[in-house]
């Protein structure tokens, strides 16, 4: 299905005045909010192709039916999220999962609905139909080098699908490690991994990064051989320029300071891009923003100071995707609410008084330094973010009319009940 300008136009007609009053009122209190419409007019959030179907733990899925079957259906949904909100333009793939078959058509699709292809994911932590070697031990850190070759290789086979549809970057997620003490030899699982990585870094374009994205445990639980920010470090270090560490928000330790990570990486020049999803406990597929909505004004805190004094471009520099798929939400309600929560981090991370702040600091003015960061993410920028929604052509109130238009039972009309996604 597709949307039409025109059940957008009529969904927002009415809710205008009430929009323009709430606006009127925000640039009272902020004056002149151009350049921040602007800014959220560019940025943009990836979502990730397996992120489009109801996920599922090691106990049950219960599918919310409709999902897409294939490549083109899961490029058709992104298609709707961003006429919703215009701020989804971009889409991550995961191969083996969205192998396109016809790549000219699938790039056509893809433009037809303002997507480019955001950074490629390679798989090397499930064992696929036809597969020589197992990975049941690891992949790029296995001790049987023919292990580490197929695994080098399948990542190469995924720059090489990534280059023809015109992405830019490969993101490596490893599910390495070991699940029992002496399992395994740290110094050199690692060592194996960094050899694989230098393969793959050696097949990179030149205009290409590749993404080197940690995670604390799970599916091993007693080591991670890219188990935190340090350990990507080292890689991206060790790899050279187009090495970077990515952030997915669920993958630390509890309470991380994950803001500060986020700053020293910045620091480093080091910061490739993000995963956005929230967490109570050790989870990695809660909605952005659903249970630590300050944590991520926090992390968009440091991400726009540490990029304007670098100078960096706010949509272009870092890669920005939602990582989160889970059990119970209609997940394209899901993801229209993670975009708006990272849209509204953003835009308070924009609204902080940076100089008051810097000032406030120096003076060791610890309460000030609270208050100034605290009327930034309490003040309800809702209409702004929706004002760079309605001036970019999408809606309001996305959720509303996504649910006013019954999307979800017309995909199940088109799909069937008893569709299942290809994804984690
Ligand atoms: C597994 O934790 C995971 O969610 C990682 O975050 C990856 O980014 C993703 O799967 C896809 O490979
Ligand atoms: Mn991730
Ligand atoms: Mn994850």
């Amino acid at each position: 299905m597709q949307l039409e300008k025109y059940q957008i136009q009529s969904h927002n007609e009415p809710q205008l005045s009430a929009h323009y009053r709430k606006l009127a009122y925000l640039e009272e209190e902020l004056g002149d909010t151009e350049q921040l419409i602007e800014k959220l007019t560019a940025f943009q959030i990836a979502i990730p192709s397996w992120a489009l179907g109801t996920g599922g733990t090691r106990f049950g899925r219960f599918s919310a039916g409709g999902e897409p079957r294939n490549l083109e259906e899961k490029i058709n949904d992104i298609g709707l999220l961003h006429a919703l909100n215009r701020s989804s333009g971009a889409i991550s793939l995961h191969i083996p999962w969205d192998i396109p078959q016809d790549t000219l058509a699938v790039k056509e699709l893809a433009a037809s609905h303002g997507l480019r292809f955001d950074a490629m994911n390679s798989n090397t932590f499930q064992d696929q139909q036809n597969q020589e070697f197992s990975y049941k031990f690891g992949s790029l850190q296995h001790e049987d080098p023919k292990v580490r070759k197929q695994a080098v290789e399948h990542n190469i086979e995924v720059i090489r699908q990534g280059i023809e549809l015109g992405s830019k970057s490969l993101t490596v997620w490893l599910a390495d490690g070991s699940c029992f003490p002496g399992q395994l030899n740290f110094r050199k699982a690692f060592q194996h991994t960094l050899d694989s990585l230098k393969e793959i870094y050696a097949a990179l374009p030149d205009d290409w990064k590749i993404f080197i994205e940690y995670k604390a445990f799970e599916p091993n639980f007693y080591s991670t051989t890219v188990g935190d920010w340090g350990q990507s470090l080292l890689f991206a270090n060790k790899l050279g320029p187009k090495a970077y560490t990515l952030v997915d928000l669920g993958h630390h330790l509890p309470n991380a300071n994950i803001e500060q990570i986020v700053s020293l990486l910045l620091m480093e020049e080091k910061l490739g891009g993000f995963h956005f999803n929230d967490s109570k406990y050790g989870d990695d597929d809660l909605t952005a923003g659903s249970i630590k909505p300050y944590q991520l004004f926090l992390i968009f805190n440091e991400l726009v100071e540490g990029m304007d004094t670098r100078g960096m471009d706010h949509a272009e520099d870092l890669g920005w995707m939602i990582d989160a798929s889970h059990n119970v939400k209609d997940p394209l309600e899901d993801l229209l609410q993670s975009v708006e929560a990272i849209m509204l981090a953003y835009a308070q991370a924009l609204i902080v008084d940076r100089a008051a702040l810097q000032t406030a600091q120096i003076e060791n003015d610890v309460v000030r330094c609270q208050e100034i960061l605290q009327n930034a993410f309490r003040t309800d920028l809702r209409p702004l973010v929706a004002e760079a929604r309605l001036r970019s052509g999408g809606a309001l109130a996305p959720v509303e009319l996504f649910r006013s238009l019954q999307i979800r039972s017309q995909l199940i009309q088109e799909r069937g009940l008893f569709t299942m996604a290809t994804g984690l």
